[in-house]
């Protein structure tokens, strides 16, 4: 917080900034035609999940229509996504995350 005395700088006389960031998750969606095998790739490489916990995260997503993969600042969570569906659609496959607010 501002306290005047040095110009909005955050100096040692400035009460320090507590507040947390809003968290977002990053939740993948099911389709009918994404192949599991690009599901887990995706979700090891772009979410660093391990084969069994891309493997977990995938079978959850087909059976319950939608799972989160990660939770992230904003700004984080919208680039994963973004950079999945990019990625998806580049490989012509339907595949898409969605962000929501998380916590
Ligand atoms: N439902 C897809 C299939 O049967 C697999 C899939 C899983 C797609 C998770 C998207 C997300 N091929």
């Amino acid at each position: 917080e501002d306290n005047g005395q040095d110009g909005g700088l955050a100096l040692d006389t400035a009460k320090p900034e507590l507040k947390r960031p809003s968290m977002y998750a990053v939740v993948m969606l099911n389709d009918d035609y994404t192949p599991m095998e690009f599901v887990v790739e995706v979700l090891q490489g772009y979410f660093a999940k391990t084969p069994e916990q891309a493997t977990r995260i995938m079978l959850a997503v087909h059976h319950e229509g939608s799972a989160v993969c990660a939770v992230y600042t904003r700004d984080i969570a919208e680039t994963k996504a973004a950079l999945v569906n990019q990625y998806a659609r580049d490989c012509q496959h339907p595949l898409t995350c969605e962000i929501v607010p998380s916590e």
